[in-house]
């Protein structure tokens, strides 16, 4: 039949797999909500004037004067001195991802979310109701625009690899198929920065090689890729560069990491009222790990300098860990490795490698402390943060 025969050519041998990412995003809802700034440069994130504020996100129209994301909002400020500077409405922001998550789910039941304004979908099987992939798109692009009024950009491939970067390819309300065949050729001529795991060090080893592209990168042998970054790494950038990519969608998968990061007021050096801070995101991010019902493995804490240089440390274990004083002496052993030289934009404490069952050795067995579950419920019963760890008082 025609139909099969059409999507013969873009079933991409089994799967079809959809990114949707949301342009714009904070930017676009605030167009929504007040049409008269449409089509200005908009920059979300903070008053024109805020001394240390970030860019959060702001129109196309502001990013041809090139602002950014997460650039200070002073320095927007500069570059784009007539835009209109708007404070962050994440309430509004979240109820508008979730009407954009309720029309993914009316495509497909496999709706992975990646961020707020992010999703992978899995559409396989479910091919014969369209005629080909580029219908499909359009219907997902205007199922979006009807339910919210906002334009998203789509990617359609054989896997998660491909279909994140097609979505990418033509933003904004761009819409781009990447079928089977088309695989290898589009992804030659991408910089080997597009790979996914392999991270800044990964990347400068491999353009120090002289690898720069995907297609550098394929005529390397494994074991040369394996002598570069190891031998996980190097199996992985090996398969990616071919476009290989078989990571399913998992649309129940637990969150990611669950963290809390604080920018201070004024730059803050190491010492009392560091560790303090590091006590309380502690207290914090561990609080949220019990009420999610998780167990982590993975500390990670975060520095960022006045000149937004950023570093990060993390500790992973083989127990799980989801007491405060577990979380804040790893964090704070982590602090002492990051051996902050000067003042202290930000600091940051994230908790990762996320399950939903205890393990360890019976001492060590993640439970939460005595002390933590008391806590816990003191303030389940009294709200906030009836009581705390002197650590964590502010002095
Ligand atoms: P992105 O999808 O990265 O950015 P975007 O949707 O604003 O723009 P586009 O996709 O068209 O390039 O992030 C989604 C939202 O997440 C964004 O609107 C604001 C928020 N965000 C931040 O708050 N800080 C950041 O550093 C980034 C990158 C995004
Ligand atoms: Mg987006």
């Amino acid at each position: 039949m025609d139909i099969k025969q059409h999507w013969g050519k873009v079933q991409f041998g089994g799967r079809t797999i959809a990114h949707v990412d949301m342009d714009a995003f904070f930017a676009q809802v605030e167009v929504l909500d007040n049409p008269d700034l449409a089509g200005k440069p908009l920059i979300v994130g903070g008053q024109r004037d805020s001394a240390r504020g970030v860019v959060a996100t702001c129109s196309y129209e502001a990013r041809r004067f090139g602002v950014h994301s997460a650039m200070p909002i002073r320095r927007a400020a500069a570059l784009c001195p007539h835009a209109v500077f708007l404070p962050v409405r994440m309430e509004r922001y979240q109820s508008v991802a979730a009407q954009v998550r309720g029309v993914l789910e009316s495509f497909s039941p496999s709706v992975e979310p990646l961020s707020i304004d992010e999703a992978f979908l899995d559409m396989s099987g479910c091919e014969h109701f369209y005629p080909n992939a580029h219908t499909l798109g359009m219907h997902i692009k205007h199922g979006i625009r009807e339910a919210t009024g906002l334009t998203a950009s789509v990617g359609i491939a054989p896997n998660k690899f491909v279909a994140k970067i097609a979505s990418d390819w033509r933003k904004p309300d761009g819409l781009v198929i990447i079928e089977a065949a088309r695989v290898d050729t589009f992804l030659s001529a991408l910089p080997v920065g597009v790979l996914w795991g392999v991270g800044r060090t990964g990347e400068r080893r491999l353009t120090q090689a002289g690898l720069r592209y995907l297609r550098d990168v394929r005529q390397q042998p494994v074991e040369r890729l394996c002598d570069l970054l190891g031998e996980r790494l190097g199996w992985h950038v090996y398969h990616l560069a071919r476009g290989r990519d078989d990571r399913p969608v998992e649309p129940n998968a637990p969150a990611k990491s669950i963290g809390n990061e604080s920018t201070f007021a004024k730059d803050t050096p190491d010492g009392p009222v560091l560790r303090t801070r590091l006590a309380q995101l502690s207290a914090s991010v561990a609080r949220r790990l019990r009420h999610a019902g998780l167990y982590a493995r993975t500390v990670t804490v975060k520095i960022r300098y006045p000149d937004f240089a950023t570093h990060t440390k993390s500790r992973t274990f083989e127990h799980t860990i989801r007491d405060d004083d577990a979380v804040y002496e790893v964090a704070a052993a982590l602090l002492d490795e990051l051996r902050p030289t000067r003042p202290l934009r930000l600091l940051g404490v994230y908790l990762s490698q996320l399950q939903s069952r205890a393990q360890g050795t019976l001492f060590e067995s993640g439970e939460a402390g005595p002390l933590s579950g008391v806590i816990d419920r003191v303030n389940q019963r009294f709200g906030g943060q009836a009581i705390r760890r002197g650590r964590e008082i502010d002095r």
